[in-house]
């Protein structure tokens, strides 16, 4: 699973990259060329119920779930019709999910692509580059099948036809396919050609260090709100300056920065928890003395698949999930207890995980 940090040049999203991956790439004041590598990285997802079970057992290893990041270099006004549009929306294309960076901070030392810092224009900017990378592809891709058709071969492609011609209007308002409702039929016919305007999106306004819930960034927020309504997009606000230098200091001095910021928790730690929700993703938990854990699956993952991501041994011998709730084990402090009080349950292979799930797998090879 895979998110992609996009954003016009200059607006932090190697500074937010950093943040979320914990890594110390260069940052400049200066647009860095079409071209120049994307960055990846691994984002650990913050869970306070993997940090409650460690305190509980005491394990030799705490393992949380993650998710791969990519900070996407390139994007910017009119790339979408550029010569090197391929080496960003490639990149898109790759992504399950997108994180959409737009620069509300004002600083004259860090050139702005247009010259003044305008949020909302911004956004739309970018929005509509991919609209127009989408619009391209769904019109290369009608013009082959109506040949196919026209030489008579093409039959079983008149279903996806039809899906394309909805994309086409969709699109041709220039309006993104993330606000278009699909069947599972239809999501099934175009899923293959990964349009960008489909994605799931955050969109994270970058204000600066003093702006922090100003009534400045309210206000850019409810503009932002108003030209995103109805398209499916969650919107922040947060420093990625600030987010950067929070994940760069020890547990300990961030928390006192923290406390004298006023805030309870790194921004980052909401992004990260509703990126994962976006990408579809929920987490299984394993606890004992020699690991917690958080599993990663895709919802509606039932308990023999979910076994698998453990071991495949685990999932060919399945015989029963012993499975609590991260609730009904903390209310009742111990599995001994939690037995006692009958909230463990023996479940069977179809049984449909729920995040937050601790499961004990009983298998058999
Ligand atoms: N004042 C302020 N500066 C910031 C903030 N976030 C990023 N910057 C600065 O803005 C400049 C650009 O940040 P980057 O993270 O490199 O931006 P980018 O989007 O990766 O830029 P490109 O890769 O060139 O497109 C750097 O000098 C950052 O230090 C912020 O919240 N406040
Ligand atoms: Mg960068």
């Amino acid at each position: 699973m895979k998110l992609g940090i996009i954003g016009l040049p200059n607006s932090g999203k190697t500074t937010l990259f950093n943040a979320l991956t914990r890594q110390d790439v260069e940052t400049a004041p200066y647009p860095n060329p079409i071209g120049a590598d994307h960055h990846v990285g691994v984002v650990h997802v913050p869970d306070p119920r993997i940090d409650r079970l460690s305190e509980i057992h005491r394990p030799r290893k705490t393992t949380y779930a993650d998710v791969t990041c990519v900070d996407i270099t390139g994007f910017s006004r009119g790339i979408s019709a550029s010569k090197q549009k391929a080496a960003v929306f490639n990149e898109v294309r790759d992504a399950d999910a997108i994180i959409h960076l737009v620069r509300a901070f004002a600083d004259p030392a860090v050139t702005h692509p247009d010259g003044e810092v305008d949020p909302a224009a911004d956004a739309a900017a970018l929005e509509l580059e991919l609209v127009f990378s989408d619009l391209e592809l769904v019109e290369t891709r009608l013009e082959r099948i109506e040949n196919s058709v026209k030489k008579g071969i093409g039959k079983e492609l008149e279903g996806e036809r039809e899906v394309l011609k909805k994309c086409l209007a969709q699109l041709e308002e220039e309006k993104p396919l993330r606000n278009l409702d699909f069947s599972e039929e239809e999501r099934t016919l175009i899923g293959s050609l990964q349009f960008v305007s489909l994605k799931p999106e955050l969109v994270v306004l970058n204000v600066g260090e003093d702006e922090i819930g100003s009534a400045d960034t309210d206000e850019t927020l409810a503009q932002l709100d108003d030209f995103y309504r109805g398209k499916d997009a969650h919107i922040f606000s947060l420093s990625a300056r600030i987010e950067m230098e929070l994940s760069q200091l020890p547990v300990d001095e961030a928390q006192l920065f923290l406390a004298d910021l006023g805030i309870g928790e790194p921004a980052m730690n909401r992004v990260i928890r509703e990126a994962y929700a976006l990408l579809g993703l929920i987490s299984f938990l394993t606890a004992g003395e020699d690991e917690v854990r958080a599993w990663t699956i895709r919802k509606d993952t039932t308990a023999v698949r979910a076994a698998g991501k453990i071991h495949s041994d685990i999932e060919r011998g399945f015989i029963r999930a012993e499975v609590t709730g991260y609730d009904d084990f903390i209310a009742a402090g111990s599995m001994a207890k939690a037995r006692d009080a009958g909230t463990v349950r023996l479940e069977g292979k179809e049984y449909i995980v729920r995040d937050g799930d601790i499961i004990n797998f009983r298998f058999n090879v």
